[in-house]
């Protein structure tokens, strides 16, 4: 996100806001930075009081966890502070449904908060109609400041609401030279157990992961999350195959929890609108470097996460194999994503890279130029893509 300094109102919105109100904002808009991307978007909510002091300020930490809103008033709460005749500063319009948590209308409204400013509308069809709500129970009801911040902090959310598909994550485990296994099709291991862990973290609140056939029949992973003492996590994702080769009766991907699913496609296009078909919003893509490459050319990708271990190998399975770009001025270009313990950390050993497009390569549901790389079809024993699910066959652990 760029700057939030001097934040100004959308064209069009002539309502006024304190400095007070405008430095709340900037805070939320700061604080929401803080939770995950993935089916939700990152909110950020303060409450001032009449004398513009801010008083709490809450985020949301990602699907099925609190709204920024009913996170700042548990907070309020959890000290004794009354929030009654307050201002609520939040980045996006609060919801007015009941979805995996409360409507956080309800929250305010019981909180007695008087005022809520929002920066952009909720875009989300069962959430949306926040504001009217809150009006409709007396409460004054503002928005429009900090609307260019709150929709570029989370633009590509909107762009997965709005084009009715799950938000994607992209997910590479690779060398300092880009490989992702060495010529014998080795990969154990390329990433330290840090990674793998936080791999597995991401798992386990993502709604569905997703591989090619060819990485079920070179690999036979499991996909499934565990704890690093190689327990299954509470929360599993459903696991999807897609490419049109047979999935064998025996993977190890099938399970025996009914949470796999076989996709019989080579369109990731296709393959996110049967995935959210079935009410899947937040996908991870693992790999191979097929399918990798054919999201990362077909501009589907929203969020890109990176284990760069400090290994090199000169040769073997690079990540990626071509985007079908041969000039540099065609070049996909990246921003570090600030969100989420921002662009860099450590894991052990490793650097885990966030980052997120610097602009939608494609937005139409199904685009015909260029196509994206087939996969699933013609396997290449000399790119067996082993990738870093070939960490699942290990007994125990990852
Ligand atoms: C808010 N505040 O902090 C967020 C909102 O499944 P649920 O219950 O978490 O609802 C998800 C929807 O709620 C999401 O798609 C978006 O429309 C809205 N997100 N709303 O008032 C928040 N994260
Ligand atoms: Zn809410």
């Amino acid at each position: 996100m760029t700057g939030t300094m001097g934040l100004q109102p959308a064209a069009g919105v002539v309502t006024a806001f304190s400095p007070d109100e405008t430095r709340a904002m900037e805070a939320a808009l700061k604080a929401a930075l803080n939770g995950p991307r993935g089916a939700n978007p990152l909110v950020g909510a303060v409450v001032i009081d009449p004398d513009g002091r801010q008083l709490v300020t809450g985020y949301h930490r990602g699907a099925g966890t609190a709204h920024a809103e009913a996170d700042a008033i548990a907070q309020a709460a959890a000290v004794g502070l009354d929030l009654s005749g307050c201002t609520m500063m939040v980045t996006l319009e609060p919801c007015d449904h009941v979805g995996r948590t409360g409507p956080c209308t309800e929250a305010i409204i019981a909180a007695g908060i008087t005022d809520v400013v929002y920066a952009v509308d909720d875009p989300h069809d069962p959430a949306a109609g926040g504001a009217a709500t809150l009006r409709a129970a007396g409460v004054r009801v503002r928005s429009g400041l900090g609307a260019d911040e709150a929709l570029d902090l989370n633009r590509q959310w909107f762009e997965a609401v709005e084009a009715r598909r799950p938000f994607v994550t992209l997910h590479i485990a690779q060398t300092l030279d880009a490989r992702i296994a060495a010529e014998d099709g080795t990969s154990q291991w390329i990433s330290s157990p840090e990674s793998l862990a936080d791999n597995h973290a991401i798992r386990s609140r993502i709604d569905a992961i997703l591989v090619g056939t060819q990485t079920v029949l070179v690999d036979n992973p499991r996909l499934t999350a565990r704890t690093p003492s190689g327990q299954p996590a509470t929360s599993q994702p459903v696991r999807a195959v897609m490419g049109l080769r047979e999935v064998p009766a025996d993977a190890a991907i099938l399970g025996d929890d009914g949470l796999a699913v076989h996709l019989p496609t080579r369109d990731p296009h296709e393959a996110l609108s049967m995935l959210y078909a079935s009410g899947i919003r937040h996908v991870m893509v693992e790999g191979g470097s097929r399918i990798l490459s054919s999201f990362l050319s077909a501009g589907l990708v929203d969020e890109l996460i990176v284990y760069l271990a400090p290994t090199l190998l000169g040769s073997g399975t690079p990540a990626l194999n071509g985007l079908g770009i041969t000039s540099l001025p065609d070049a996909q270009q990246w921003e570090w994503d600030a969100s989420d313990g921002g662009p860099v950390r450590t894991l052990g050993r490793d650097l885990r890279l966030h980052l997120r497009p610097q602009r939608r390569v494609a937005l139409d549901p199904i685009p015909s130029d260029p196509q994206p790389e087939p996969y699933g079809t013609d396997p290449q024993p000399t790119d067996p893509q082993p990738s870093r699910t070939a960490a699942d066959q290990a007994q125990g652990g990852y």
